[in-house]
């Protein structure tokens, strides 16, 4: 496809500030852009990292909660792409050098068994599904964006370590606590769309607008149950009760 070269320029402005650790300004200071196109500048932003021999291996969401939402001034589900240079495992020491200004949150992954198609139920290819936490990093000065600007930016997606998987099973309304160090902030599952299962049936709408496609094995991440903590040189630990826990540890090298 044939893009606006300006949309080439912003992909590698946002690349260069995750690459180099820099904040950037908004994009709509300079820029207008609609919903279209920041997907378009997430999709370039994504070939440039595949480009370097990474691969997507899943998808998240975003603002999913209301917690989220109202953190972050935004109220509409987004989707970002996930890399294999993203995935920590559980337990892993996560160097903070790596980010700008990280923060952190409670996540319910989902796996799939199968390649969806684009008329698939993403519901039925699901096989698995574990507590994660999600390292989101704001390309942006302050972690201050717009629709577009967070879109464009993969919806701040960093990194992310996800907790042994469990047979799939209706999570609905489960408890959930984030801690940091001393920090802790607890929630419900039920924060993610009433029930994270929602968050596949908007993943696949996206998906099919979007032309995303998604194989067996990969990873979906449903939003945060909560709103965002700093991640800090300490130990972090999600526990989804029934589901397990998942934890990392900040370290400064
Ligand atoms: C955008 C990412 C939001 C979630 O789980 O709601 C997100 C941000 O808050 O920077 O990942
Ligand atoms: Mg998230």
């Amino acid at each position: 496809m044939n893009h606006p070269p300006v949309f080439e320029f912003l992909a590698r402005r946002l690349d260069d500030a995750q690459i180099h650790r820099t904040e950037t300004s908004s994009l709509a200071d300079d820029f207008e852009l609609d919903v279209n196109d920041a997907y378009t500048i997430q999709s370039l932003l994504i070939d440039r990292r595949e480009r370097r021999g990474e691969t997507v291996i899943g998808a998240k969401l975003g603002f999913t909660s209301k917690a989220k939402m109202a953190q972050m001034g935004v109220s509409e589900v987004i989707v970002g792409r996930l890399t294999d240079a993203m995935r920590l495992a559980d337990g892993d020491d996560v160097d903070l050098t790596r980010f700008i200004h990280p923060r952190i949150e409670p996540e319910v992954a989902y796996r799939l068994g199968r390649d969806a198609g684009f008329d698939s139920d993403l519901v039925e290819c699901v096989d698995a599904v574990a507590p994660a936490v999600e390292i989101i990093d704001s390309r942006y000065r302050d972690f201050r964006f717009t629709l577009t600007d967070v879109v464009a930016d993969n919806t701040s997606a960093a990194a992310f370590a996800i907790g042994d998987w469990q047979p799939l099973q209706p999570v609905g309304n489960r408890a959930v606590r984030l801690s940091v160090g001393a920090d802790e902030i607890v929630g419900s599952t039920s924060a993610i769309l009433g029930d994270p299962v929602h968050a596949l049936h908007a993943l696949g709408r996206v998906c099919r607008q979007r032309g995303f496609t998604l194989r067996a094995g990969d990873v979906i991440l449903a939003g945060a149950a909560t709103a965002a903590l700093p991640l800090t040189a300490d130990g972090a630990r999600c526990e989804v009760a029934g589901l397990g826990t998942v934890a990392v540890k900040g370290v400064r090298p």
